[in-house]
């Protein structure tokens, strides 16, 4: 069964595809949470972990990192001791203008207790260089060691073979040219319209149909930091508004008011903020034509640290208090 190659790393249908992974194989797979990426990214690994090995308990999972993927950092787990084997790579990289030669091969995390009946993740962040190109398929041979027995997630499809033929195979990450986030791909209205851009997730970009003459929207989204730093959104454009805003919304002398958030909109690590009606908003001014319903404006958004990425806004009724009802084409 296919479980996740093919499909785009989107967090709103990934857990229909789990539950059917889980559901329609007979044995689950170790695999990567989100299976592609886009080369030169940071990227969020977490190794799922849906049973021990025949029954017996997982006590050590032991992953190793492949050539291309730097700047490892594994997450530390309560009750599980968390080693990492350095060494060198086959080149030296370049990472923010030095050249880095060694780093993270292996990561393990022993001495933990994980029932059989019960499901785990197991989390490292990493950089994927651009040296990996897309349509590449790199992978991640993980050891799972039970407290009888062992699991070896280490198979390794060979040319011309599919990893769906194997018993066992390598946890896989697969690398894609765009994180496919181009609108073009994304229905207007679904629940698929979510993006990745570094450890950032956005969601479902909305806005309003505009009447006659407004010169102003509001638009909303949620974002999410996946990652272990703070980022910030610093600023966004399209070519459908002269400029666009970040706002918050602030009470002052009993009166609702809002104001630009000078500094970006920040959003801690293993937050979600979400800019709604009533709260923090972004706001396109002077518009260059009507926002129309059932359309969708392609907005650049720009994050301190992860960088830019193009959403696209689905404009719903005038008036629409949610992205429930920026859905009508449908009905
Ligand atoms: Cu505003």
């Amino acid at each position: 069964m296919r479980c996740f190659s093919g499909n785009r790393v989107v967090l709103a249908v990934a857990f229909p595809f789990i539950a059917a992974c889980i559901g329609g194989a007979a044995q689950a797979h170790v695999t990567l949470a989100a299976g592609e990426t886009k080369p030169g990214s940071y990227y969020r690994g977490a190794l799922k972990i849906p049973h021990g090995c025949d029954g017996e308990a997982t006590r050590s999972i032991r992953v190793q990192i492949p050539e291309g993927v730097i700047g490892v950092k594994p997450m530390p787990k309560p009750g599980w001791t968390l080693t990492t084997q350095k060494g060198p790579y086959a080149k030296a990289y370049e990472s923010h203008g030095k050249p880095v030669a060694e780093g993270v091969r292996e990561i393990t995390w022993s001495g933990g207790d994980l029932a059989d009946e019960f499901y785990d993740e197991f989390v490292f962040t990493a950089f994927v260089t651009a040296d990996v190109p897309a349509g590449q398929q790199i992978y991640f041979p993980t050891v799972q060691v039970c407290t009888k027995g062992e699991a070896r997630w280490t198979e390794i499809p060979a040319k011309g073979q599919s990893a769906r033929d194997l018993k066992s195979p390598a946890p896989s990450l697969r690398l894609v040219s765009d994180t496919r986030l181009t609108a073009q791909e994304a229905p207007a209205g679904s629940e698929t319209d979510t993006y990745t851009i570094g450890n950032l997730t956005i969601a479902a970009p909305w806005s309003r149909a505009t009447p006659g003459g407004a010169k102003i929207a509001g638009g909303y989204l949620k974002i999410t930091n996946n990652g272990t730093a703070p980022d910030r959104l610093v600023n966004a454009a399209t070519s459908a508004a002269g400029k666009v805003e970040i706002h918050e919304m602030s009470m002052a002398n009993g009166v609702m008011q809002m104001r630009p958030l000078n500094e970006g909109l920040l959003i801690k690590p293993g937050e979600t903020v979400e800019l709604k009606p009533g709260g923090f908003h972004m706001m396109f001014m002077d518009l260059t034509r009507p926002f129309k319903q059932g359309e969708a404006v392609k907005t650049t958004l720009q994050f301190e640290k992860a960088g830019k990425v193009d959403v696209m806004f689905n404009i719903g009724a005038i008036g629409a208090t949610s992205r429930g009802q920026s859905d009508h084409k449908h009905h």
